[in-house]
């Protein structure tokens, strides 16, 4: 390590660190607009300068090393002049429409605007003349608020393995966007928004649809149920102040209820319901010599990605929807049926972490109630704008509980909005349909955990199962390289295509960084430990839909409403 002072502060750093790493873990903040850990370290947006001495010029603190001896200063006046400057300049090109941008308050430039005191911005750039591309079913990209600074392209590179968008032509045309200047909703984006996440302004954000639900909801016409997914209750507190990981399912319910929705229901529901039908399958592929490994179905961006990367293990996804499909298929038949009322009437609207699940509710395969199974999908954020619109006070709320039957569920759903969690939830229920022992703890602590690829091995009454987990799509391709080449084989694998899960969703509140997915994930585990049944087939709303409804798991009902094939 090396000794180095910061504002005359001492402090020690590892040999490699940069100056801006080292500042940071002594308290000391340097601003940036570029920088994201370990992915974008370009020294682009030159706000991060400081002064360190003997050196002739100012140093970008992201990109400069500290080095035995080393004297920092991050404020003197210099500094603070350069960095203005530059600042400023980074604004004389973008659109000052703070009051009117769906990153109002929520916006990095804005945020550095005000510390740094801005009262004037001295030059008069141009403003880029590339058009907004709102193509994509999920994200717009509105050029003309990108700063350049390549978090995005990072994101999607580094950690996605997908590269739809990069830096295209040069001088002041330079855009970001995907090859050829084509559309987003033409390309091999898997509408995934980790650029979303990432993007400091709102040069992408996810395609908002709350005009939609407000009209639904204010018309008298319309049965208009709610779906929250599993990831959501440990996220959207944060959009009111909250913490990020605290679990905020009975206020979430209570907000719902309030905004007008007729029925709130839980995906968590349907989570239960899918362990049912994909647990069942991951048998009967083993027992009849099926396609192996079975690959979960669940997350969009996943699928878009194995369509697009991997045709050919196409039949070895399970061929249960996702549970916010499984939910709208049954809102729209089981549920219209049992509150006897016309499918044609009832709305149903999903709470996501996600912004893949906009493109999912849309695809052509969604539509097997004989209507949109899921009419809109908003995110989490999106979610937070309305309640916010609404004057929805939503830590003063008091808890309440989720509708009948589709708001029931168990432990098992919730775990699924974790990297690893579908896994357990299947593992707790194949378990005990195998092996009819009871499980316990029921807890598979292997599959846990924010490595990115897991893997472990489950002996099921003498058949040793060896199973693999995969978040995040880069992380994605290391499983379906291995499995293809032959290097490795499994049984099941899960894979979800963002960080962390679901938790770490496009949809979810900005900012989402590893430290937060953390949190979120210890409240996931915390809610499953408070519910009074951890297992899928213990849920009794969903024991009931077997017997009033469906009759059995991959019985015919189940083929026509839960089940699709995706074509290589
Ligand atoms: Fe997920 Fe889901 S767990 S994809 O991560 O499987 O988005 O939270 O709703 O559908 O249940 C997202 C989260 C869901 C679905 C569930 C699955």
């Amino acid at each position: 390590s090396v000794n180095l002072t910061i504002d005359g502060k001492p402090v020690q750093a590892e040999a490699d660190a940069t100056i801006l790493e080292t500042a940071r873990r002594a308290g000391i903040k340097i601003p940036t607009l570029c920088y994201l850990e370990e992915l974008n370290v370009i020294g682009a947006c030159r706000l991060c300068l400081v002064r360190v001495e003997g050196a002739r010029a100012l140093q970008p603190a992201c990109v400069a090393r500290v080095a035995e001896g080393m004297v920092v200063r991050t404020n003197t006046p210099d500094v603070l002049q350069a960095r203005r400057l530059n600042l400023e300049l980074i604004l004389s090109n973008h659109p000052r429409e703070c009051l009117t941008c769906p990153r109002n308050n929520n916006c990095e430039l804005q945020q550095l605007a005000a510390d740094f005191g801005l009262e004037e911005i001295r030059f008069e750039g141009e403003i880029t003349p590339y058009p907004v591309d709102d193509s994509s079913p999920a994200l717009v990209r509105d050029p003309r608020k990108c700063v350049l600074c390549r978090r995005c392209v990072a994101v999607c590179e580094q950690v996605q393995g997908v590269s739809a968008i990069s830096v295209q032509e040069r001088g002041f045309n330079t855009i970001v966007a995907p090859a050829f200047l084509d559309p987003l909703g033409s390309v091999a984006c898997v509408n995934c928004g980790q650029c979303a996440l990432v993007c400091p302004t709102a040069a992408i954000h996810e395609k908002d649809q709350t005009a939609a639900v407000w009209a639904a909801l204010a018309d008298p016409q319309k049965h208009v149920v709610v779906q929250t997914a599993p990831a959501v209750r440990v996220s959207i507190g944060e959009m009111f102040g909250l913490k990020p990981g605290e679990v905020v399912t009975g206020k979430l319910v209570a907000a719902l209820r309030h905004l007008g929705f007729d029925r709130v229901f839980d995906t968590d529901f349907s989570a239960d319901l899918t362990i049912m039908e994909e647990g069942s399958e991951l048998l009967s592929r083993l027992k009849e010599g099926g396609r192996l490994p079975l690959i979960t179905s669940c997350s969009p961006g996943w699928i878009k990605f194995i369509e697009h990367f991997y045709p050919a293990l196409l039949s070895n996804l399970s061929t249960c929807k996702s549970p916010q499909q499984m939910f709208g298929a049954l809102a729209k038949t089981y549920y219209a049926q049992k509150a006897g009322i016309d499918p044609a009437d009832i709305f149903v609207v999903s709470i996501m972490p996600c912004t893949a699940k906009k493109f999912e509710a849309g695809r052509p395969e969604m539509n097997s109630s004989g209507y949109q199974d899921v009419d809109v999908v908003l995110t989490t954020r999106e979610l937070g704008k309305m309640l916010k619109q609404a004057g929805v006070d939503f830590d003063s709320l008091s808890e309440e509980e989720y509708d009948d039957p589709l708001g029931i569920s168990t432990g098992a759903g919730v775990i699924f909005g974790a990297t690893g969690g579908v896994m357990e939830a299947a593992l707790r229920t194949a378990y005990e349909l195998v092996t009819g022992e009871t499980l316990e703890p029921v807890d598979f602590t292997a599959v846990r955990g924010m490595a990115g690829v897991k893997e472990a091995a489950v002996n099921l009454n003498g058949t040793e199962l060896k199973l693999a987990v995969a978040h995040g799509l880069g992380n994605a391709r290391k499983v379906l390289d291995a499995v293809s080449s032959g290097e490795k084989t499994f049984h099941f694998i899960e894979i979800m295509c963002c960080p962390g899960g679901c938790i770490g969703g496009g949809g979810q509140p900005i900012p989402t960084n590893t430290e937060i997915r953390a949190k979120r994930i210890a409240g996931i585990y915390r809610a499953d430990r408070e519910m009074p049944r951890r297992k899928s087939h213990e849920n009794p709303a969903v024991q009931a839909l077997y017997k009033e409804f469906l009759e059995q798991p991959l019985g015919y009902k189940s083929h026509e409403l839960l089940h699709t094939h995706y074509e290589p």
